[in-house]
């Protein structure tokens, strides 16, 4: 008799967690931060005053509308892809305006929430009618791979927000690296990029007045909680965010204020915290000119255009292969 093994379902928030914590120094993943709770979180750290980031990429895109519009355009039309959509709140200014200049294109939000791409697109049909569009739910990965399809006309990608920021330098190098390998001669790359900067601003971007920021981290261990039967208790951990100059590198940390064992039931799981130990969550990257032109060389691209504030606090670039 054929004896079969059940493998379990993987549940990658499950395997990452067990790994990060029983790991030295400990870490969670930042990726696991956008539940339902903390995609709301991020909404409000965007309403933020501290987080200068969204009204500055907005200032951007719409002072500078006609030339990236022009960019864009092709004679036989494009699809403008944007990954990582969101509310599209910033790309709508982008969009009435290439609608109004008649510009020919489809827009395809992608987003790894179903919940809001249907928000996205219900907004969309009310507020620009007229418009093409063509969501698409997955992965970052997953739809890279299907961006193939996506090859009878011009495609414009776009990146906005500085998400590339919360990779690591190997995994965006690696990323930036895949949409190379999707991209023709004529395509572009339209990414944003928060810059580096006077660090106390920086600072408090990720540790505002109202706690928002802290919430937001303190959301993984309730997601820990709720989803695979944890005890954290989130009053006996503090938000940490720190900020390195020299690297540019912002990371965020959930730092344990006592002595304490935490027990994660669903993986059978007991992590012990050293008083004043700490947990990786985010790192959210500044960049400057050096490691923008280092990542576009180490991806095989090329830098062709770039749009930014009046205090260069953010900017905005086109990149072709
Ligand atoms: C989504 N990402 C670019 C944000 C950032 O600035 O790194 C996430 C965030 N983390 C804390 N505040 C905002």
């Amino acid at each position: 008799m054929n004896k079969t093994t059940k493998t379990p379902a993987k549940n990658p928030f499950a395997t990452d967690v067990l790994e990060g914590l029983t790991s030295t120094p400990k870490t969670l993943s930042s990726k696991f931060f956008y539940d339902k709770k903390g995609d709301e979180l991020f909404q409000d750290i965007m309403d933020l005053p501290e987080y200068y980031l969204t009204n500055l990429e907005f200032e951007i895109l719409d002072n500078h509308k006609k030339e990236i519009s022009e960019a864009f355009s092709a004679q036989e039309g494009f699809d403008l892809i944007e990954l990582g959509a969101g509310d599209g709140k910033k790309t709508k200014i982008l969009l009435r305006y290439l609608q109004q200049e008649q510009y020919s294109f489809t827009y395809v939000p992608v987003d790894i929430s179903n919940n809001v791409l249907q928000q996205l697109t219900s907004s969309l049909e009310k507020e620009l009618p007229e418009l093409e569009t063509a969501p698409q739910q997955g992965t970052y990965a997953e739809v890279l791979e299907r961006l193939e399809e996506y090859r009878s006309r011009k495609k414009v990608i776009m990146f906005l927000g500085s998400n590339l920021g919360n990779l690591l330098p190997e995994q965006a190098v690696n990323f930036l690296k895949k949409i190379t390998a999707a991209m023709g001669p004529e395509d572009l790359f339209f990414i944003g990029l928060d810059q580096k900067k006077h660090p106390k601003k920086i600072l408090d971007a990720y540790n505002d007045a109202s706690g928002v920021t802290e919430a937001f981290n303190k959301n993984l261990l309730t997601r820990i909680n709720r989803e695979l039967d944890g005890d954290f208790e989130e009053e006996s951990f503090i938000h940490w965010p720190v900020y390195n100059p020299e690297s540019g590198t912002t990371k965020s940390y959930l730092v344990s204020t006592k002595e304490q064992s935490v027990h994660i039931k669903s993986l059978n799981l007991e992590v012990k915290f050293e008083a004043w130990e700490s947990i990786h969550t985010e790192i959210s990257q500044k960049y400057d000119s050096a490691s923008v032109n280092w990542l576009a060389q180490q991806a095989g691209m090329k830098i062709t255009g770039s749009f930014t504030d009046k205090d260069r606090y953010f900017k905005n670039y086109i990149f072709r292969k």
